[in-house]
Order: C-alpha cells, then sequence, then structure tokens
C-alpha cells in the first residue's frame, strides 16, 4: 500500500487535507492528513463517497454525441469530438466573430489549472463571458468595504472565544471542522448564538437560537447596535482610534428602536436585549456569518450592518475575536484575493466580452447582440440547477446552435449537450489548490491514471489548440496538455515567486499561505481609503449607489412586497451535509441516507393548509412549480418553507424553478433567498402555472 499526500478540491470551507491509500492502481483509503490543524478530526462522508465516485458505473468514460435522428447520446470517439468541436469553433469565429462563443464554469473543482481554461479562449481570438457569482461575492465585498480586505484570524482561534455568533452559517452541515474549535470554546465557557430562520443541527448546541424572518438581519444588527450605544456597552477607544463614522452611524441607527426592529424581524423584543446584552458585555467576541443570509437583494448593507457590531464594540485584531467570513489569505496566484475579480472589466480589452451577469445567466444570454451567443462550452459546472431561474436558463441554452458539456457525469446540464466530454477525477491529475476558511496551500496528486479515454481539460485544450492552429509558443507556454512534467512545469513555474512553497514541500504535506496571520488586523492597518474600520463608506456610495452607512431595506421579493400576496411563503434553500449543491446525490451510500428531497413546513402553516406529514405539497409561484414531499417540523420558523437546493430534476426538486435571476445590492451576487412562494395541498390546482421548464415566464 502506498500513501499520498492530496486534498479534496470541491467548493467547501473545510477543503480537507487527504492521505490516500493506493495498492495496485486503485483507491482503497482516504483518511485525513493530520498537518492540517484545521482539518485532521477526520473527513466527510462526501470525502469518503470518492471511492464510489471515481470507479462509479455511472461516470463518464467517453465522449458522447447526440444522434441527429434519435437525439439519444451515443459514444463517439475523440477524433470526431475534436474535429467536430473544431469545426464549429472555426465556423462561429468566422461567421459571428470569436465572442460568439460562451464559455460558462461554475466550481465544481478548484485549482490552478483552471487558468488554463481562460487561457484558451482568450489564445483563441476571444469570448463571452460571465460576471459576478452564485455564491459569496456580497459578503466579500461588504468586508472589503468595511474592513479593506478579506481574511480572517486562523479557524483555531475561535476556540479562544467567549461568545460565538453563528449568524446564518450553519458550519455542523456545511463546515463540520469549524464545529470542533466551537466545541473547544464551549468546554472552557464559551456561549454559543446561532441567529438562523431554521434550528440547524449547529443550533441543538447552542445556547441561543434566535429566528428572524428571512432578509431582515440588517434591521437586527441595527436594532441591537442602537441597544448598545444607548447602554453604553461601546468600546470608546476602539473607536476614537480605529473607526470611521461612528458618530453619524450612532445617530442613524437611533430609529432603530427594539419595538420598530421586533416588528420588522418578528422577533420578540427580549430577545433583541438578551442580544446586545451579550455582544455588548461579552468580549472576545466572534461573528461566523455564513454565505446564506447574503442571497438577498439587500444583503451587502446587511453584512456592513453585522460587522459595525464587532467594530463599536471592539471586537477586531484581538485574540478569540473577529469576523469570520472569508480568508482569502491562500489566494496567492490569482487575482480572486481582490473582489474586483467578480466585477466586469470597467475597460473592454478587446478580447473577452465579460457581459453577463451569472445571477442573470439566462436572461442576459439571450440578450447579447453583436454577436449573439451561437455556441456554449461549460466546465465545472451545473448552471442548468444551480444558476436562478432554470426555465430562463434552459431558454438560453435551447437557443444556441452547438453546445458543449465537461463533466463527470451526466447531470442536468450535460443533458442539454451536443457533446459531452468526460472529466478527470481529482485522483488523476496534479494541480495546486487554495481555500477560503483555513491558510493552507495544498497539493492535489496524480495517484492513479485516468481511465483510458478520459482525457484531462488541460489535454482536450491542447488538441482543439492544434486543431485551430495556435502557435507552438503559445501552446508551449499556456496550454500543458496532458503529460504530468508539463502539468509540474507549469505548477512550478506559477510557484515560482513563492520559495517557501515548492512543490516537493507540497508534496509532503499542507503549506501555510505567506500571507498567514495567526490574527487577523492585529496591527490595526486596513486597507481601507481612510485606513480605519469603514462605517462610513464613500466607496460604497459611489460604486454600488448604497447608502454611505449601513441600513436595512426589505429584500426586492419578499413577503411583505406588494402584489404578492398570492406567495405568502419566504422559501429558503440552503445546503446540506451530505452533497455539494448538486454533486454526490447521485452516489449509493449518499442516497442510502437521503433517497428523496423534503421540503420542510412549520407544523401551524401544515395546519392551515392541510398538509400532513410525508404528503406531497405543490409549491410554486409564478415563475414554476415543484411537486414535493412535506416534512412538518417545528424546527423552521413559521411562514417559510426549506428546499435544499442541488436535486436534480428527476428527483422532482431543482428549487432554481422557483427562484428569480436578481442580483445582491453589491458584488454581483445572487439573491437566490428573494423568493416568494405559495404551498398547496395537492388536488387543489393553482391557475396560471408553468409547468414546463422550457418556457420562461418572461422578466
Ligand atoms: N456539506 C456541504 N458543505 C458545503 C456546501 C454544500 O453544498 N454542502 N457548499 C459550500 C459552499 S459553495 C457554500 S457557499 C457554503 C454555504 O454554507 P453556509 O455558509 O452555511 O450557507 P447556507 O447553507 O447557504 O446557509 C446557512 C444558513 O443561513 C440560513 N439563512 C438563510 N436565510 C437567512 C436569513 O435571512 N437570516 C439568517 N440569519 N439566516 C439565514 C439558512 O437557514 C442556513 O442554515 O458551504 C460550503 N460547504
Ligand atoms: N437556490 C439556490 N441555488 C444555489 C445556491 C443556493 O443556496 N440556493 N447556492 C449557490 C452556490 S453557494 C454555489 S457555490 C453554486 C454552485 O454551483 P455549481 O458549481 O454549478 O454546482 P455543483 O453542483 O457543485 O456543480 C459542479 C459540477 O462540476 C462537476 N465537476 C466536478 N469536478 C469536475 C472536474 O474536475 N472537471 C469538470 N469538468 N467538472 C467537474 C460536477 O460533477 C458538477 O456537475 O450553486 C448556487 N446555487
Ligand atoms: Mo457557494
Amino acid at each position: 500500500m502506498t500513501v499520498f499526500t492530496s486534498a479534496c478540491p470541491r467548493n467547501c470551507y473545510s477543503t480537507c487535507s487527504l492521505l490516500v491509500h493506493v495498492e495496485n492502481g486503485k483507491i482503497m483509503r482516504i483518511d485525513p492528513h493530520p498537518d492540517n490543524k484545521a482539518t485532521r478530526e477526520g473527513i466527510c462522508l462526501k470525502g469518503q463517497s470518492y471511492i464510489e465516485r471515481v470507479y462509479s458505473k455511472e461516470r463518464i468514460y467517453y465522449p458522447l454525441g447526440r444522434n441527429d435522428h434519435t437525439k439519444e447520446f451515443e459514444r463517439i470517439s475523440w477524433d470526431e469530438a475534436i474535429d467536430t468541436i473544431s469545426g464549429k469553433l472555426k465556423n462561429f469565429r468566422e461567421e459571428f466573430g470569436p465572442q460568439s462563443v460562451m464559455f460558462i464554469t461554475g466550481s465544481g473543482t478548484k485549482g490552478l489549472l483552471n487558468h488554463v481554461s481562460t487561457a484558451f479562449w482568450r489564445l483563441f481570438g476571444g469570448y463571452t463571458g460571465t460576471y459576478g457569482d452564485l455564491c459569496w461575492p456580497s459578503g466579500l465585498e461588504a468586508t472589503r468595504l468595511t474592513l479593506g480586505d478579506n481574511r480572517h484570524s486562523a479557524p483555531w482561534d475561535i476556540a479562544d472565544s467567549k461568545l460565538i455568533i453563528c449568524w446564518g452559517k450553519n458550519p455542523a452541515e456545511t463546515n463540520i471542522h469549524q464545529t470542533n474549535f466551537i466545541n473547544i470554546a464551549k468546554e472552557k465557557g464559551a456561549r454559543l448564538i446561532v441567529i438562523d430562520p431554521r434550528r440547524t443541527p449547529t443550533a441543538d448546541r447552542a445556547d441561543l437560537l434566535v429566528q428572524p424572518r428571512p432578509g431582515t438581519d440588517g434591521a437586527l444588527a441595527l436594532g441591537i447596535a442602537n441597544l448598545i450605544i444607548k447602554s453604553g456597552n461601546i468600546n470608546r477607544r476602539f473607536i476614537d482610534k480605529y473607526v470611521l463614522g461612528y458618530k453619524k452611524f450612532a445617530k442613524a441607527v437611533d430609529e432603530y428602536t427594539v419595538e420598530t426592529v421586533s416588528k420588522m424581524t418578528d422577533i420578540p423584543v427580549e430577545y433583541i436585549e438578551e442580544l446586545a446584552e451579550y455582544i455588548g458585555t461579552m468580549t472576545p467576541t466572534t461573528i461566523c456569518s455564513g454565505f446564506g443570509m447574503q442571497r438577498f437583494s439587500n444583503s451587502g448593507q446587511t453584512m456592513r450592518a453585522l460587522i459595525a457590531l464587532l467594530a463599536i464594540t471592539g471586537n477586531i485584531g484581538k485574540k478569540g475575536a473577529g469576523w469570520v467570513y472569508a480568508n482569502l489569505s491562500t489566494h496567492i496566484f490569482d487575482r480572486v484575493k481582490d473582489p474586483i475579480h467578480f466585477f466586469p472589466p470597467e475597460k473592454e480589452d478587446g478580447i473577452a466580452r465579460i457581459s453577463v451577469s451569472l445571477a442573470r445567466l439566462g436572461r442576459d444570454m439571450l440578450k447579447q447582440k453583436d454577436p449573439p451567443i451561437k455556441m456554449i462550452w461549460v466546465e465545472r459546472g451545473n448552471p442548468v440547477l444551480q444558476v436562478p431561474q432554470t426555465p430562463m436558463v434552459l431558454e438560453a441554452f435551447g437557443g444556441v446552435d452547438f453546445r458543449v458539456v465537461v463533466d463527470h457525469f451526466i447531470t442536468d446540464t450535460a443533458k442539454q449537450a451536443d457533446i459531452i466530454l468526460p472529466a478527470r477525477s481529482l485522483f488523476e491529475q496534479t494541480d495546486i489548490l487554495n481555500a477560503y476558511w483555513h491558510d493552507y496551500i495544498q497539493l492535489q496528486q496524480k495517484i492513479i491514471e485516468p481511465p483510458k479515454e478520459v482525457k484531462p481539460l488541460t489535454e482536450v485544450y491542447r488538441l482543439l489548440a492544434q486543431k485551430l492552429g495556435f502557435s507552438k509558443k503559445d501552446i508551449k507556454e499556456q496550454l500543458p496538455g496532458q503529460d504530468e512534467s508539463e502539468v509540474l512545469d507549469y505548477l512550478e513555474r506559477r510557484l515560482a515567486p513563492f520559495p517557501e512553497i515548492s512543490l516537493e514541500k507540497l508534496k509532503q504535506g499542507p503549506v501555510l499561505s505567506p500571507c498567514f496571520q495567526e490574527i487577523a488586523w492585529e496591527d490595526f492597518r486596513f486597507k481601507t481609503p481612510s485606513g480605519k474600520i469603514e462605517l462610513f463608506s464613500r466607496e460604497a456610495n459611489q460604486r454600488w449607489g448604497v447608502d454611505f452607512l449601513p441600513g436595512f431595506s426589505e429584500p426586492i421579493e419578499s413577503v411583505k412586497t406588494k402584489g404578492r400576496k398570492e406567495y405568502p411563503f419566504c422559501l429558503l434553500t440552503p445546503n446540506e451535509k451530505n452533497s455539494i449543491h448538486s454533486q454526490f446525490r447521485n452516489l449509493k451510500v449518499i442516497r442510502e441516507l437521503q433517497p428523496e428531497p423534503m421540503a420542510t413546513l412549520h407544523p401551524l402553516d401544515a395546519k392551515q393548509k392541510m398538509i400532513n406529514e410525508g404528503e406531497k405539497a405543490r409549491i410554486y409561484n409564478e415563475r414554476g412549480e415543484l411537486e414535493i414531499r412535506i416534512k412538518v417540523d417545528y424546527s423552521i420558523k413559521q411562514g417559510c418553507v426549506v428546499i435544499p437546493n442541488g436535486w436534480w430534476f428527476n428527483d422532482g426538486a431543482a428549487v432554481n424553478l422557483l427562484t428569480k435571476g436578481r442580483e445582491t445590492d453589491m458584488g454581483y451576487g445572487t439573491a437566490f433567498h428573494d423568493t416568494t412562494v405559495q404551498v398547496e395541498r395537492i388536488g387543489k390546482r393553482a391557475k396560471n402555472i408553468n409547468n414546463s421548464p422550457r418556457r420562461s415566464e418572461g422578466v
């Protein structure tokens, strides 16, 4: 048995370090790597399931083409696949220009080799691309505007907190290794507060659970700030030295009285007072804010209001204190460390046309002119399921002439393709990974050979480049192909500016980033325009048109929105433990635990709708409809319905049939949770429903 160091490349906080046991060229066991102080407690079931995933019968092992007559997928040779694709590329480039080809990615796998793809499309002469992100940008941007940078203290620092607030974050399912450090803190006497409309597994361990009406956390934070300021529990010395705009902020929050906030958020007055007492009197305090709460059209402003609570109580730059949102200390190789990365290029460079907002993918694709989109290439993503407003995405995909999808499995997106290409697994090519919670840079090592007809994407691009006649020099420098020595050479060139991280070192285990800081901002140098923590931000106003100060407004679509009486339930679509979005759900080990999707409803809502536990109900709005089994449970706030995202069409719970393509107030994020729906017992037919995912409801 040989044991290799590797790491998990999924889009997940933990980005676990692995020890992979191999015998006779086959993976036998996967263990945690002990050198990663953040993830050494163990790997999750998804990590264990790689053994099934890599050798799964359902994996795509050769190129598939759609038969013109039967419309079914059939095995085709690599020669045919490359000839057809390169022929289409040439034709579209000639007739409509290179920007008629659209390149779409998701977050299926991390790694430096992903840069090869954009290099290819630029060498092709150009492409149309997306800006913004489905995941985290409004929180990133709110943090950057307030603190100057996106980082936080080391994952284990939270073990020294006295007060931990998981605010719209559910680490017990989405960042399981963080719960280890929360448990250590709790054993030492720390208090844990969870603020979430759901009673999550994280909340099961909490001292206090507060359940706001979704989308109102901004009001809650401003109300708490008002109480802290009125009670004199602020840290005056800290504010005077490090905070910009305190006076204006204090004046602005005056109107957020506890009674007003109680009405806005649907939280009893006593709970708001208790929160203010905790935050005003306990230190060090860490707020762990997740990404779920920033999926609203008002969420950048909300996140600014949350950070303000730490600023006025002096809980930044100290051991055990701080804002734990995203830590980009390992993002040293690319522009991601600067959230500007998510923004459309301010000046067109004449090559890439970055004109489609990911949040509005379908609608923006349909709007492209001069040239219109003729072909799409999708890799590492499942946009048909994961992007809002699925009917419109399908309409846009259906409207182009030719579609290529690269994946491991025939996903709902792959089903839209003309040609599907197989993707290599994480064990079949070496790559370098960064993370967004811990500070380790890691090697994902080639440990086994890919199946005979599976080519890594780098090789696919190399073959296309040769057909398209790219120069030998460009190919050599930018498109490393399949050969491991070329891949290692490519990666080594990326490592060159960082002598402390060599491939040799990475082969042994995870390496701390040169930007690692045990305690973020302990030097109190904030990279904001004023050098201070900016409660008052000119840039927030100038770039995004929001108020200079953090503030609150109702989400654009909420149960309070005029004209939405017909859709009185707020739909939440969080992540769950045994999947990463749409990934892993097709595997046997996972399906045994979660055979089918469920929508959770509060008992009083279920009673009013005459729906019993386990019965199917229709959940719908003007954009789409789902039929789904109901779980009746007190864990969810009244007036909300919860359906985890990522279920496949065949499972009957593709939640983005119901969401609208809408951006967040800052950062070009995606406001998935600005969604209200109606719930009806099956048998009572609703009017005017669009049943077909093929058609769209318009804008
Ligand atoms: N197991 C697992 N782990 C994952 C992922 C996965 O799919 N599965 N995905 C990874 C990725 S890409 C991401 S983005 C993260 C996301 O993981 P998290 O950051 O935990 O985000 P979510 O699961 O979207 O939402 C977290 C919580 O926010 C709550 N919430 C929703 N709306 C509101 C609100 O208005 N106010 C408050 N206070 N709370 C609200 C939800 O009920 C939910 O419990 O997890 C990563 N880790
Ligand atoms: N309603 C709603 N929708 C959401 C969310 C929500 O909270 N609510 N969350 C959003 C968030 S936070 C995120 S991050 C997005 C995620 O959106 P996506 O990144 O599109 O989602 P995944 O389901 O992870 O799909 C990744 C795909 O990449 C494939 N893949 C994995 N590895 C490789 C590889 O090495 N090569 C290639 N070519 N393919 C590979 C997988 O098989 C899978 O099909 O979803 C968003 N969608
Ligand atoms: Mo995400």
